[in-house]
């Protein structure tokens, strides 16, 4: 239980970080990238997950500033990880309310370039139903952050209700085909018909796949055959604190 001057507070003083889940090609299995997920992480040693924080912050009018946040913080993290050694992608989710902001991909630009990273190493994550909802006014914005080179996904693809020639006006570049086809898609028909259907389409749009939700071998097994390029789910590793990213990708290998 927290109340939103509490939470307010939380961000202003960095208690909201990303933890990271990593994001494994399916061909060879290497990690190629992570997704940064929102924690609260409170005083007390409780963690608060986003769906029980997001929604307020987008009814604050603060989304924005959780997204560069995450941004910003992921992009520290991605520095060191390429320290190490590890070349790694950062996906980061976008609030719908980036979409109405004609400075938003300024401001991303130069959160990235103050790390020495480039845009073409951050994928930015927007719901389908999001983009689709403000098609019109937010093209511009999605062509703007394209053209600077940043990656746009379309995440949680299949439970919005685009229609096939909208999305084919946004310059995305990835397509995330939502776990609920994907968890348990070797054991159900109609789960795997949706992400072949989506396979398909992604591959004529010229689309990155990735499919989240991957939780058992056979369900990595099938995405594999199906030709699908990356996966995230638990089988690979569950969202974790960046301190503890390198170990997870270790007990992964
Ligand atoms: O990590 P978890 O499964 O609890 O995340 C639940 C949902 O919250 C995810 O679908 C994810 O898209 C969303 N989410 C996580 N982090 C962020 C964030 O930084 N910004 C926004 N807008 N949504 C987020
Ligand atoms: O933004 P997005 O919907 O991609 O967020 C992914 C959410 O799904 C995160 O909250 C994450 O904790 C959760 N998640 C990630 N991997 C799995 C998985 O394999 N199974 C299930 N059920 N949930 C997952
Ligand atoms: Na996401």
């Amino acid at each position: 239980e927290f109340g939103v001057p509490a939470l307010l507070a939380a961000l202003e003083q960095g208690e909201i970080v990303p933890w990271f889940q990593p994001q494994a090609e399916l061909g060879n299995g290497k990690i190629v990238g992570v997704e940064a997920l929102a924690r609260w992480e409170r005083s007390d040693g409780s963690v608060v997950r986003p769906l029980q924080f997001v929604p307020l912050l987008e009814r604050e009018g603060r989304a924005q500033a959780l997204t560069e946040r995450m941004l910003d913080e992921g992009c520290r993290w991605l520095r060191q990880w390429n320290r190490d050694g590890m070349r790694l992608a950062l996906s980061v989710n976008v609030s719908p309310l980036a979409l109405a902001d004609a400075q938003a991909a300024d401001r991303y630009q130069a959160i990235v370039e103050n790390h020495g990273l480039r845009p073409d190493d951050v994928v930015l994550e927007l719901t389908e139903s999001s983009v689709m909802a403000d098609a019109a006014c937010g093209l511009s914005v999605l062509a703007r952050l394209r053209l600077k080179g940043f990656g746009l996904s379309i995440d949680d693809f299949g439970t919005g209700y685009s229609s096939l020639a909208q999305l084919a006006q946004v310059p995305f570049s990835e397509l995330k085909i939502d776990k609920e086809f994907v968890c348990g898609a070797h054991l159900h028909s109609r789960k795997r018909a949706m992400v072949e259907a989506s396979l398909d389409l992604a591959r004529k749009l010229r689309l990155t796949t990735v499919a989240e939700g991957v939780e058992t071998a056979e369900d990595w097994q099938l995405l594999a055959e199906l030709g699908c390029e990356v996966a995230q789910g638990w089988l690979i590793g569950r969202p974790v604190p960046g301190s503890e990213l390198p170990a997870a990708i270790a007990r992964w290998r």
